[in-house]
């Protein structure tokens, strides 16, 4: 009755929507809820004579995407006009600097009977009009109902949106298995129409090294596959028993650069993580020279936390990081270069002569300041190339340069602990973004890593912890998910554990708090999904 009610209302007034509970009983499903929306009566229809109107050359690149993602959907490209045309519809977008309050990301979007105005003081602010745009859109496509049925209406609204976290991430660990170079860019589709602006690309690790170096080929020859997996959970009781099948792959360098590229043409920044100075076992079994012990080693065919580690007291070591991410910046245009720090035993270091000698000689404390020394020394060397470092939140413990970024994984802590420090914290809590974790009751739900995260406590999340100031919050750049892939072997498997809690994390760090609201964004999930199916994503579907 209510519903019904407000949905008369709306038909007739001119309705200020400010709160996300109304979004879905509208029978709109944009997902993150924006920031404040007005319907009003009436519709726009999109046919094949709109025109799309520009007035400048970045702007009419922008704009392009929107055939880009309409275009498969409504079977025919929009073109391009310089001035409005009083015979045709049109969409036009403007870079209005009037709108800098909402931010270069924020936008204003405006729909009548025979127009859409996307205004924004940034270019990206336009992209994410756009994503709106789609999503008001009927969830169809032309190919699966005779085309004449499709009516491409969409309601008269005025939107006003920005993003309230700079940081909007979602990570995905290619090491543990190696996903295709068109499963990435999927994936950063998916970003992108969730208006997240970070793909966190997990590069290296001990089971698989995934990106070509030139100064280093054995990289790719033999850090990059492995000879066999793990066949059911790491700590299953029994012995271990493995699959015999060779698994790897990497990225060449072109291949990188037409990703950063691809990301970038949707105003999502790469940033690569080269782990250090832990899980490392795959870069060792092509340069065992790096460790401490010499090796012979493997590319690890187990997971957890590893013991053989680069050496932190052998000079060589340096001089191999260096030189990768010497490569590495040239390929990654982004701010920031993460370069792990987490998990790194020390067993190595505190009976090998060269890192005992290197303790002595810096005068450190013990093993984990020898940590600090190294991840110190590889920040000084990334800020001298103009970049600044994320280390996960271990990075803490042997001290850093106030420069670092900490990303906070284990709970909120890490991150607590970093900004009390004056750090800028990125929270990525296993207790709330980890979805690699459980989703549903392990009896029913494919095998997972453990613990569990539903969607629910995904979508409840607030990336300023309670315990900060409002001054310490300020170092709260936002929040990213995490897809750790140990137990998702294929591309289908990752969509499945990423969404719909993806869709959750895209509401945590874009929308108002007090604009979300679970039971709507629950309904507004449900027309999200046939938009999934005709993207082809695999998701998880709603409990009952
Ligand atoms: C911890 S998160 C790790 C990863 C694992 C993950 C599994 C982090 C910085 N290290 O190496 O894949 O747990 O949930």
């Amino acid at each position: 009755m209510k519903v019904k009610y407000f949905v008369l209302i709306a038909l007739v007034f001119f309705t200020t929507i400010a709160t996300g509970q109304n979004i879905a009983s509208s029978g709109m499903s944009i997902i993150p809820v924006p920031d404040k929306l007005a319907l009003s009566e009436g519709c726009f229809e999109l046919d094949s004579t709109t025109k799309i109107i520009v007035s400048d050359e970045a702007t009419k690149q922008t704009a392009g995407m929107l055939n880009e993602f309409i275009s498969p959907a409504t079977g025919y490209e929009l073109e391009f006009s310089n001035a409005k045309d009083a015979n045709s519809k049109c969409i036009e977008f403007r870079i209005n600097d009037e709108l800098s309050a909402l931010s270069s990301e924020g936008y204003k979007l405006m729909v009548t009977e025979d127009s859409i105005l996307i205004e924004s003081s940034g270019q990206a602010g336009l992209f994410y009009g756009i994503q709106t745009l789609r999503q008001l859109m009927p969830p169809v496509i032309y190919s699966n109902v005779p085309i004449h049925w499709v009516k491409w209406q969409v309601p008269c609204v005025e939107i006003e949106d920005k993003p309230e976290f700079k940081w909007r991430g979602m990570h995905l660990d290619v090491c543990r298995y190696f996903m295709s170079k068109e499963f990435v860019k999927k994936y950063i589709d998916l970003i992108a129409m969730h208006k997240m602006n970070i793909f966190h690309w997990h590069l290296t690790d001990d089971q698989g090294w995934r990106i070509e170096i030139k100064k280093y080929p054995k990289l790719a020859e033999i850090s990059a596959w492995r000879n066999e997996s793990l066949i059911g959970h790491l700590n299953a009781p029994g012995p271990h028993k493995y699959d015999g099948i060779r698994h790897g792959g990497f990225y060449t360098q072109e291949e990188i650069k037409e990703i950063v590229k691809y990301a970038k043409d949707r105003f999502v920044t790469v940033v690569p993580e080269i782990e250090m100075p832990g899980h490392a076992k795959a870069a060792l079994a092509a340069y065992p020279n790096l460790s401490c012990a010499g090796g012979p080693f493997e590319v690890e065919k187990n997971w957890g936390v590893i013991k053989d580690v680069y050496c932190a007291g052998d000079e060589e070591t340096f001089e191999f990081l260096q030189n990768v991410l010497t490569e590495v910046v040239q390929l990654f245009p982004s701010e920031y270069i993460h370069i792990g720090g987490d998990e790194c035993p020390k067993d190595r270091w505190k009976v090998c002569p060269k890192c005992q000698k290197r303790i002595a000689n810096e005068n450190l404390k013990d093993e984990h300041e020898l940590q600090g020394y190294f991840i110190k020394r590889m920040e000084k060397f990334l800020n001298q190339h103009g970049r600044k470092i994320i280390g996960w939140d271990e990075i803490l413990e042997g001290g850093i340069d106030p420069s670092a970024t900490v990303m906070s994984w284990r709970g909120e802590k890490g991150g607590i602990a970093a900004a009390k420090a004056g750090h800028d914290v990125i929270m990525a809590p296993n207790t709330y973004t980890y979805l690699d974790y459980y989703q549903g009751p392990k009896e029913t739900e494919p095998l997972a890593i453990g613990s569990f995260v539903p969607l629910e406590k995904v979508y409840s999340y607030n990336p300023v912890p309670q315990a900060l100031t409002e001054d310490e919050g300020k170092y709260i750049l936002g929040a990213q998910a995490q897809l750790w892939t140990e137990y998702m072997k294929d591309a289908e498997r990752v969509e499945y554990m990423a969404y719909p809690r993806g869709c959750a994390l895209a509401e945590v760090v874009w929308s108002k708090k007090d604009n979300k609201d679970y039971n709507d964004f629950r309904g507004r999930l449900k027309k999200h999904f046939k938009r999934f199916d005709i993207l082809g994503v695999n998701y998880r579907n709603l409990d009952n």
